[in-house]
This record gives C-alpha cells, sequence and structure tokens, in this order.
C-alpha cells in the first residue's frame, strides 16, 4: 500500500520536474575550478533570465558526462553565498 502510494506520487511529480529543467549550452568546463560555464535560457526555478554563467556542480562527476558545445537541459539551485550550483544535467541528443 505505502509503495502504491510512493509510486502515484513519484509519477504526479514527473511533469512538474520536468518542466523545470532549464535548457543550456555548453561553453567551457573548468574541472579544475569544478565549474560549468553556461549559455543557459531562463531558469524559473531560481528566478533567473538567460545569460552565460559559470555554475558549481553538485557531484564533480557532472563535469565528465558534458563538454563544450553540448546541449544541455538541466536543473540548478541558489546556494548560500548567492552561487548557483547545477544539480542535475542530461546532454540533449
Ligand atoms: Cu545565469
Amino acid at each position: 500500500m505505502k509503495r502504491i502510494l510512493l509510486a502515484s506520487l513519484i509519477a504526479a511529480a514527473l511533469p512538474a520536474m520536468a518542466q523545470q529543467l532549464a535548457d543550456g549550452e555548453i561553453r567551457k568546463v573548468d574541472k579544475k575550478a569544478g565549474t560549468l560555464t553556461i549559455k543557459h535560457g531562463p531558469i524559473q526555478a531560481i528566478d533567473m533570465p538567460a545569460m552565460t554563467m559559470a555554475f558549481q556542480v553538485k557531484e564533480a562527476a557532472m563535469l565528465d558526462r558534458v563538454k563544450a558545445g553540448d546541449k544541455v537541459k538541466f536543473q540548478a539551485e541558489m546556494r548560500a553565498g548567492g552561487k548557483v550550483a547545477v544539480t542535475r544535467i542530461e546532454p540533449v541528443k
């Protein structure tokens, strides 16, 4: 019963999560600094307009998943100190 409830909750949340993904294009992967520079469209979740900027990443492995020139869909969160971190990123085929 609990499992069914959880499954339906996840199913209900998926469309909302998909909507939150922002569009972007990777401009630079800086493994030393641990940042991704992304030319991005508006990011609703953190009320940010389109621009090109450097993001921190939630997991260092994200820096290996994308390369300059890749088109991506991603999610970001605002961190203390005004830094913004990518929390999820997927290349767009
Ligand atoms: Cu920005």
